[in-house]
């Protein structure tokens, strides 16, 4: 018995001893996995913390640095994909804005035809000329929605892995009410988008490189190079996670935020869990009088001539009612509400 009870005993002791050498050697796990296993599957957890948002460094919508802090919160790790989003249609039903006609009371003016369904698809110059048009690259597509993302004649065969776009910010909405999730407030979706990193450019440093993002190589928008491999949008995770394991975060396609917009951060009426301005004081300056969200991580189609916004603090303002081939959008848990 004596002999049963030591052993018991240097067995205990051992396993202690074990634990303790294991516990002083193991690395500390990255954030992005310490609480991964609280977060639904396929999301990423964000720790909290505190990070200098926007930029005083590049475009005048991203000034007004501030020190905000964010609650942890789960974050899908990439854009809501074609499959994703069919599962949401075929089980409800839902029609998106790009899909539904006009309709006669709201649009007096406009014409049967023009009522007709479609939505923004961008399409690349012929030919090089010297003075372009403001925005003449896009063209408004009867019958292009997020089954048909080019237009009529295109499908997504093969493309279940692609972000879904021609998503409208009450189309996202209502996919995020249908998963119990929520579209990220703007900081929650910059604070994921750094990384961890304080004061870097980019969501993987400091380094411009075409392998880290799907973005526009060449001069935009009649050359691209595809240097990243991708003339337009890429299956999702196709380019390296950031340190928080989200992938596309920057690139590929833009992604919508719960925040109205407005020229720079000044005046945030709150520095923690900011919810971004009210409606009423949404203001973008191209088009006064249209009250519109933030949309963050810019596109294939940003390129360093034009529309450097591959970056977390880099901001665009969008119409509710309008997505485009180069909008999407991906949620997180944890809603904030005003
Ligand atoms: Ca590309
Ligand atoms: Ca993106």
């Amino acid at each position: 018995m004596l002999l049963v009870k030591y052993r018991k005993k240097f067995i205990l002791i051992s396993l202690l001893t074990i634990f303790i050498i294991c516990s002083s050697i193991s690395l500390p796990l990255p954030k992005s996995v310490s609480l991964q296993s609280s977060c639904p599957e396929g999301m990423a957890w964000i720790e909290g913390g505190t990070f200098r948002m926007g930029s005083d460094d590049f475009y005048l919508e991203e000034r007004a640095v501030d020190d905000v802090t964010v609650d942890g919160f789960c974050m899908d790790r990439t854009e809501v994909t074609n499959s994703q989003f069919n599962k949401f249609v075929q089980a409800t039903g839902y029609v998106t804005v790009a899909e539904r006609p006009l309709s006669r009371e709201q649009f007096p003016d406009l014409s049967d035809e023009m009522r007709k369904p479609g939505s923004l698809v961008f399409q690349m110059p012929e030919t090089e000329v010297k003075k372009l048009g403001y925005l003449s690259w896009w063209h408004w597509i009867l019958g292009a929605n997020w089954q048909h993302p080019l237009g009529p004649d295109s499908d997504l065969q093969g493309k279940e892995n692609y972000p879904v776009v021609h998503i409208a910010y009450e189309d996202a909405q209502a996919y995020a009410k249908w998963v119990k999730k929520s579209l990220p407030t703007e900081a929650q979706w910059e604070f994921a988008a750094k990384g961890g990193f304080k004061n870097a450019i980019f969501s993987w440093g400091n380094e411009y490189s075409a392998k880290k993002a799907n973005t526009w190589q060449g001069h935009f928008p009649f050359t691209n190079t595809q240097e990243d491999g991708f003339l337009g949008a890429a299956p999702v995770g196709s380019f390296p996670p950031n340190s928080y394991g989200l992938y596309d975060i920057t690139g590929n396609v833009w992604e919508w935020t719960s925040d109205w917009y407005r020229l720079g951060h000044q005046g945030l009426e709150n520095t923690t869990n900011p919810l971004g301005p009210k409606e009423r004081e949404s203001f973008d300056p191209q088009e006064p009088g249209v009250a519109k969200h933030v949309l963050k991580g810019g596109s294939y189609l940003c390129a360093k001539n034009y529309c450097s916004r591959y970056r977390p603090a880099a901001r665009s303002a969008q119409s509710p009612d309008t997505g485009t081939t180069h909008i999407g959008f991906r949620l997180v848990t944890n809603k904030l509400r005003r």
